[in-house]
Order: C-alpha cells, then sequence, then structure tokens
C-alpha cells in the first residue's frame, strides 16, 4: 500500500468475518430517499477532489484486456503495476432489450459479480449505458442512413411519445438490475450511474442536434423519476458533456437538467494524436486543461462532485504519455476521479490502458507511484461517513 487515506475495513467485510456471512446487515435510507452508503459515497467524493487526489478508473477493466477475455481477477492495469484501479466501469447496453450480455459481449450476471466484488473491496463502480434507438431500432450512434428517424427519437421516448411505454420498460430493466446489485448480507450497493453522456456531441441520438434543450432535460428527469418509482435507492447520477462547450460554463450548462438531479458533474475529452504528433497531443493537453477549469468552477457553485468521466489516448502511442500529459493538467484541478476506457478483446487498436509490453507501461508506473493517484489499495471503503 503506497498511500492511506480511508483506513477502515469495509463494513460488509467485517460483517462476513464475524456473522458467517448471514446475518443481514443494517442498510438505513438517508433523508434523501437514498441509502445512507449512496450518501457517503458522494461525500466522500467531494473530500477527494478538495484533498487533491483522485481515484484511477478504468472501464471493463476485470472482465477482458489485450489478448484475453474473461478469466477471473485479471486486469491489464493490474499486471502492469500489481494494483486494480479503485474506480471500476462498466456498461449496460442492451439490457433494455432483455440480452444477457451487454453490447461489447460481458455477462450482465458477471458485470454483477464484479460490481458486488469491488464494494466489497471498498472501491467504487460506475455505469454508462449505451443503448439502442427505440425508434429506428439502431444502435446509440447515429447512422446517416437512419437519421431522420433519430431526429425525433427523444421525442418519441417523452410522454405522449410512441414509443413513451417501450422506452419506460426498458428503464424498468435498468431499475432491475439497480436492484439486484444487493450483496449476500443485504446492502445494496451504490453506484454512479453515468447516461446520456457526451450529449453536447451529435453522434448519440440523445446529442445536440438531436432534440431540444428541454427535450434533454425532460429526458433525464423521466429517467430518474423512473428509476425512483422503481425503488432505486442506490445510484448516484453523474452529468458528463463532451469538450464542445470549450470552457464556456453557459454552454456546459445550457441543457443541464438540475442541482436536484445530478451528483457529479463531468466531461469526456479524448487524445486521438496520430503517433509522434507533440502538437496535437499539446492540443488535448490544453483543451482538457480550459474545460476541466472550467467544470470545476461550476461544480464549486453548484455544490457537486467532479470528475474526468472518460478520457484516455487510443493506443498510448507515447512512452511518456500518463506522466507527461495527463497528470500535469489533472494536478492543477480538484477532480475525484480520472476513468479512461477499454482495452478492447474484440477492437484491435482500440486500448487504452497500458498491458505489460505496451510503450507506456513504465510510466504507468510512475503514474501510479504518483502521491494524487488512488488505486485500489490506497483506499478501504468509500462508503463510510467520511
Ligand atoms: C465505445 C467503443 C465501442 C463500445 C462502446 C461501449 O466508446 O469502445 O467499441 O461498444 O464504447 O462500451
Amino acid at each position: 500500500m503506497k498511500k492511506t487515506l480511508f483506513l477502515l475495513l469495509p463494513f460488509g467485510l467485517m460483517l462476513m468475518a464475524c456473522g458467517g456471512g448471514q446475518q443481514k446487515a443494517d442498510d438505513p435510507l438517508a433523508d434523501s430517499g437514498r441509502t445512507q452508503r449512496t450518501e457517503n459515497l458522494l461525500a466522500n467524493l467531494k473530500v477527494l477532489g478538495d484533498s487533491g487526489v483522485y481515484l484511477f478508473g478504468h472501464h471493463d477493466d476485470t472482465v477482458y484486456g489485450i489478448g484475453w477475455e474473461g478469466d477471473e481477477d485479471r486486469s491489464d492495469v493490474k499486471s502492469v503495476c500489481n494494483d486494480y484501479p479503485a474506480l471500476q466501469s462498466f456498461d449496460l447496453g442492451h439490457i433494455e432489450l432483455g440480452d444477457t450480455a451487454n453490447l461489447d459481449g460481458v455477462s450482465f450476471n458477471r458485470i454483477r459479480q464484479e460490481i458486488i466484488k469491488q464494494y466489497d473491496l471498498g472501491g467504487m463502480v460506475t455505469l454508462s449505458w449505451h443503448l439502442d434507438n427505440p425508434l429506428s431500432g439502431g444502435t446509440s450512434w447515429v447512422a446517416d442512413s437512419l437519421k431522420d428517424i433519430e431526429m425525433n427519437t427523444v421525442a418519441a421516448v417523452l410522454e405522449g411519445g410512441e414509443k413513451h411505454e417501450l422506452f419506460l420498460s426498458w428503464i424498468d430493466k435498468v431499475a432491475d438490475f439497480l436492484n439486484s446489485l444487493e450483496t449476500p448480507y443485504g446492502v445494496k450497493v451504490p453506484v454512479l450511474f453515468r447516461p446520456w453522456h457526451e450529449h453536447t456531441g451529435s453522434w448519440f441520438w440523445w446529442g445536440q442536434n438531436l432534440c431540444t434543450a428541454d427535450q434533454y432535460k425532460a429526458l433525464w428527469k423521466m429517467t430518474v423519476n423512473r428509476l425512483q418509482e422503481e425503488g432505486v435507492t442506490n445510484v448516484l447520477y453523474a452529468y458528463s458533456p463532451g469538450t464542445e462547450p470549450d470552457g464556456d460554463e453557459a454552454k456546459y450548462l445550457e441543457r443541464y437538467p438540475g442541482d436536484e438531479i445530478i451528483d457529479l458533474m463531468g466531461l469526456d475529452c479524448y487524445c486521438w494524436a496520430p503517433e509522434a504528433d507533440t502538437t496535437q497531443i499539446a492540443q488535448y493537453a490544453a483543451t482538457l486543461d480550459k474545460n476541466l477549469a472550467m467544470v470545476c468552477a461550476v461544480a464549486k457553485k453548484h455544490d457537486k462532485a467532479v470528475a474526468l468521466t472518460e478520457t484516455g489516448y487510443e493506443c498510448i502511442k507515447t512512452k511518456d504519455w500518463w506522466t507527461a500529459t495527463l497528470e500535469p493538467v489533472l494536478a492543477k484541478h480538484p477532480i475525484c476521479y480520472v476513468l479512461v476506457w477499454r482495452n478492447a478483446y474484440n477492437r484491435p487498436h482500440h486500448y487504452f490502458a497500458p498491458y505489460p509490453g505496451q510503450q507506456s507501461a513504465a510510466d504507468f508506473v510512475r503514474f501510479y507511484n504518483d502521491k494524487k493517484t488512488l488505486f485500489l489499495h490506497d483506499i478501504n471503503d468509500l462508503y463510510l461517513k467520511p
């Protein structure tokens, strides 16, 4: 363990140790209607941001990586630095269809198992939802051939729309999954849900040019209301636009669904620079810096947690990207976590974390050893009151 922030054993593990796994844990609701542990997680995320340290996260970290798929207890990140990310991320895309596996082929049973395991270890989980298009039958992504239909999808799922009932049944499938995130000792596992992301661009059917601001906000309200009606008490909500607001607070907030809905404000920002293109890498760093400065200032005004909800350099084409590009920008902003996207087993050249032998692996270990980055060994429980 390189840095110790939280010293207590996870509550679940304590009960398992002394109760033989049979005893039910106390899982009280806070005044907000959410579980106390969910509120504690939010409070801890704010403390992290204010403390100048941040969790490191990786999407689909423990379910596949470069050259492997479905192994137990494996992670490309762990293979490089001997520690798991403090934050795990998974996607619920295709849960709405009633499928047993998500759009990237990971079974929902396995995702549930990984979420509960991560909770037992005191770490955090975030969930995205690349759901299909209920009107066109296409994917989350806008296809030119379907554009006319996709332009009307958000309107169609709102109250009065032709797909409203179908869509509520899709949200109910998400609710069933969230409600099923319960440990054997009866604790609902808190997670951060991040639907309707990158809406400031126009590549998803809920994107900027595909619906009005009011429709987008109504989509959020409908989602959260329905999940609440379905008894979901273990979820925090993240708002994560892309970089299109370009540092402009008003643009960032144009479609913000409201303080009563959102718990964490974020930003998705990627580096797609070709090999050795130092100019483009520097542009990424400048864009990240500018946007994070604005998002952190807005989050402070709204008293929200704040994070870099998605980032990464596809194929990590420079040896020192972690400590020369990413870390210096993150050090300037009070974020509570950074999440890099997946190491796809099914899509060549689509990876964002190092694996053994990858050219940035040694630099990633330096990033790991930096006092500001928190991995699983660095935290003990994000669900206890800070
Ligand atoms: C995208 C890509 C896709 C993937 C989707 C959901 O950014 O990684 O290949 O299907 O996320 O994980």
